[in-house]
């Protein structure tokens, strides 16, 4: 069992309380780690760290270049240490290795980014209708940031909020996931090798209602960026609004993958495939619902099990494996019930359904790639998110019809489209109620690019400029010229 502390002002600490929790590997079902169990107090000190952290010359002191450098040079820390980090995310959430040393490879991208962007951040000369003054705005970091991440992808989820955080000159507090808390803990002992001052970072570990309620409600915070389910999210935002503080979110999404006819169907397969199966379906843009023009259907839905029935699951870290298992015992149990949900509301399962029986996976939490067809929008496996590897098919006429489903959902997070028409490839992404929508391809993100929610699946946009003004606060100045003031 690996022991791991928590991360306040710079130094490496239990919790006050002195208990402990364990995380999980989900492939052996076996603990492989301790960390503490925060709660409030904790938190206290963690807050009162990043605090003062944000008053002290050591950081507040520093050119805005000077930020920017170390946060450049983070990312080279991060490049050495990715197949490391890789591995500690897949003991922890039973993603793939050779997904997850993507990931971490790719990581730096965001502190070069926002290193770069750091000392880009202008305010403006206002020509004012007031003779006689002078009016330019700053922008300011907006003080303690409060990050809160789920176990999806945590180092990524952290890294969309720390770098342009960190970048805007903020200071934060962490709290992880109480299933995958250990990837950024090893992630701070790089950080803390780069040289940031004590404070600007901290982690505190624990559960959400003792350590994340009391880091969103404490005073000195001043804004929380939270990505997790859509009713932890809503819980949140109420309480940030009792102290009117900043929030972005990134929740839930029920997302659409829209196949018309004249797609090329062996790229769409592709793409529907990975856009559920991939990480087990545990991601917040899965395209969980699977919109097939009619004219196609049954021939599609054909070469989509064909290619679905050859995936391999097993152990996370051989490469051989396509499917892993899911990250947690609840998380399971929450998909095996919406497995249960579809059948009892008639959807028709065509593959899957249920716990693999292979008996070599099983110490591990895995479920079946299980396909449902015969969904319409109205039942519960299409409008609410499962959080795993379960498609549902449901079949449309034409293009209106496509946008009426694709639309009729309470999220908004992405969609798909699998089309070779250039006017619908270019016409539909305006009508889709997406932040992000495919083309021809699905999944595909960027620190370039924005990324975020509408309707109920968040507020506030992470990657790209879009990011650095979430973490920002426009103060204007006025000064008068005039020799006499009037
Ligand atoms: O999420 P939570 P959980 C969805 C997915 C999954 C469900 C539950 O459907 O089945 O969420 O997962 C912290 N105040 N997604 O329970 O509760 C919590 O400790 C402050 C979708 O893991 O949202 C963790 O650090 N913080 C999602 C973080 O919030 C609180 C990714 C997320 O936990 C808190 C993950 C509180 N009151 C799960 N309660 C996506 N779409 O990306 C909990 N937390």
């Amino acid at each position: 069992m690996q022991q791991y502390r928590m991360y306040i002002d710079g130094r490496w600490v239990e919790s006050l309380s002195g208990e402990w929790f364990e995380s999980f590997n989900p492939y052996t079902g076996q603990p492989w780690a301790r960390l503490p169990r925060g709660n409030g107090a904790d938190v206290d000190c963690a807050v009162a760290a990043a605090a003062r952290a944000l008053r002290d010359p050591a950081w507040r002191g520093l050119t805005a270049s000077a930020r920017g450098e170390l946060l450049r040079r983070l990312g080279d820390a991060l490049a050495d240490q990715a197949d490391f980090l890789a591995g500690i995310e897949v003991r922890d959430n039973g993603k793939l290795y050779a997904e997850m040393r993507a990931q971490t490879r790719y990581l730096r991208q965001w502190y070069y980014y926002y290193g770069g962007l750091a000392d880009k951040i202008e305010g403006a000369v206002i020509p004012t209708d007031k003779a006689g003054h002078f009016n330019y705005t700053r922008h300011e970091p907006v003080g303690v940031v409060a990050a809160i991440i789920p176990w999806n992808s945590p180092l990524l989820l952290a890294s969309w909020k720390l770098a342009p955080a960190l970048a805007a000159g903020n200071t934060v507090v962490f709290k992880p996931s109480e299933y995958t808390s250990a990837s950024l803990l090893e992630f701070v002992r790089i950080v803390e090798r780069v040289g940031f001052p004590p404070g600007v970072l901290n982690v505190v570990t624990g559960f959400g209602a003792e350590v994340g309620a009391p880091l969103v409600e404490h005073p000195q915070v001043a804004k929380v960026a939270f990505t997790g389910s859509d009713q932890t999210g809503r819980q949140i935002y109420q309480a940030a609004a009792r102290g009117m503080k900043r929030v972005t979110m990134e929740l839930g999404g029920k997302s659409p993958n829209i196949v018309f006819a004249d797609a090329r169907q062996e790229n769409a397969v592709k793409g529907v495939i990975s856009g559920i199966f991939a990480a087990s379906g545990q991601t917040c843009v899965a395209g969980s619902r699977l919109l097939v023009q009619r004219a196609i259907h049954d021939e599609f839905v054909d070469q989509l099990l064909a290619f679905a029935r050859k995936a391999r699951l097993g152990d996370p870290m051989s490469p051989d494996t396509q499917v892993g298992p899911v990250t947690n015992l609840p998380q399971l149990e929450k998909i095996l019930g919406y497995i249960d949900i579809a059948r009892a509301e008639g959807a028709e399962c065509l593959l899957g359904g249920g716990r693999p029986g292979a008996p070599e996976l099983g110490q591990g939490w895995f479920v079946e790639p299980t396909i449902f067809a015969g969904v319409n929008n109205r039942m519960r496996i299409a409008r609410e998110e499962v959080f795993g590897p379960v498609l549902s098919i449901i079949p449309f006429e034409d293009e209106e019809e496509a946008v009426a489903i694709a639309n009729d959902s309470p999220y908004g997070l992405a969609a798909g489209l699998w089309t070779e028409d250039l006017r619908r490839a270019l016409s539909l992404p305006d009508r889709l109620e997406a932040g992000t929508v495919w083309v021809n391809t699905y999944r595909t993100m960027s620190y370039l690019t924005p990324f975020g929610g509408f309707k109920q699946s968040g507020l506030g946009k992470e990657s790209g400029q879009d990011a650095l003004r979430e973490y920002l606060r426009t103060k204007s100045v006025w000064l008068s010229t005039a020799e006499d003031v009037p």
